[in-house]
């Protein structure tokens, strides 16, 4: 099963708290090391009591509403900063999604942190770099990228806006290692009604499956086609969380998420993190990630530098 760590840090307080709570928590987060660096469940929820560690719920309900905005009237009449194309630290986010689109489709931004300095700030926080350095065994982690969904609400047979089960790593293979975990911080109360996340407990350690696929629809389908390793079934658990707080999921957990049947969006940020050693390997399916283009290195570099923020340790930042 998940973990829940209920994780007391009072909003604003920061890494002093944080640390003294880690080290009552000790003993519950090597339970999720395993030898090989990676965790041992393969996702954990972090329940804070007040919000996220660094921010308060109050706080995260009014930043998702100012960049993703909100829904009134049974209308997306007031769309966020992001889907105003509102940049305020001057640069555009990648988006398979722009205002004109379907309202009804899923809308998926990359390297929100690039236009706007509070969502830089939730993505870059030493806290959440600090919680994936202990879950990752790692001295070093840096962002990856940044992945804000907004999944409209009122889901119909035609325009489900489901994520498709998938692991991480298949679109990150340029990584040799799949040294990577993701800081899923919820914009939004979440649970099935509103599709929320679903993970697959140990499938990290499965490897790459068969059928994965971000944007497939049709997850029964997905499943019923899944080859797993023998002896393993596959029963995806439901991370229900209050905006605020924050799951963890390592690069080859499985997981995908269902409709959202209410009437309001569900908003997320992803903050996919990776561990110092990551190295770019290339010639690999995911050679076209943004970030083999944003490295501009050859095989064997770090995937280091200016495109890669050091959240963990605070120093290096
Ligand atoms: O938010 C979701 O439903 C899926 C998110 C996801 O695929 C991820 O954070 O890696």
């Amino acid at each position: 099963m998940i973990q829940n760590v209920k994780c007391s840090i009072r909003p604003g307080k920061d890494m002093r708290f944080f640390k003294l709570k880690m080290k009552r928590e000790g003993e519950i987060c090597r339970d999720f090391i395993t030898n090989s660096g990676g965790m041992e469940i393969g996702a954990i929820v972090l329940r804070h009591t007040g919000g996220c560690p660094f921010l308060s719920r109050k706080r995260i309900l009014g930043i998702a509403q100012a960049v993703l905005g909100k829904r009134t009237g049974g209308n997306d009449r007031a769309p966020g900063k992001i889907y105003r194309a509102e940049y305020e630290l001057g640069r555009e986010p990648w988006s398979t999604w722009k205002a004109g689109d379907n309202p009804r489709s899923l809308r998926k931004t990359d390297n929100a942190h690039w236009s706007d300095p509070v969502l830089r700030r939730v993505a870059t926080h030493p806290v959440i770099g600090e919680i994936a350095a202990r879950l990752m065994n790692a001295d070093k982690i840096a962002l990856w990228h940044d992945q804000l969904l907004y999944k409209p609400g009122r889901a119909d047979r035609r325009h489900t806006a489901n994520v498709g089960w998938h692991q991480d790593y298949v679109y990150w293979q340029c990584c040799a290692e799949p040294s990577l975990v993701t800081a899923w911080v919820a914009f939004t109360d979440v649970d099935l009604s509103n599709g929320c996340m679903q993970v697959v407990p140990g499938s990290h350690k499965w490897g790459l499956v068969k059928v994965n696929d971000f944007f497939e629809q049709n997850l029964e389908k997905q499943q019923e086609q899944m080859e797993l390793p023998d002896g393993q079934a596959f029963r995806p658990v439901p991370l229900v969380m209050k905006a605020g707080q924050v799951s963890f999921h390592h690069a080859l957990t499985i997981h995908g998420s269902g409709p959202n049947t209410t009437d309001s969006p569900r908003r997320s940020m992803a903050v996919h993190l990776m561990t110092g050693d990551t190295r770019y390997r290339s010639g690999t399916p995911a050679e076209g990630h943004m970030n083999v283009k944003l490295l501009n290195g050859r095989d064997g570099d770090l995937f280091e530098g200016e495109p890669f923020p050091v959240l963990y340790p605070p120093s290096v930042r």
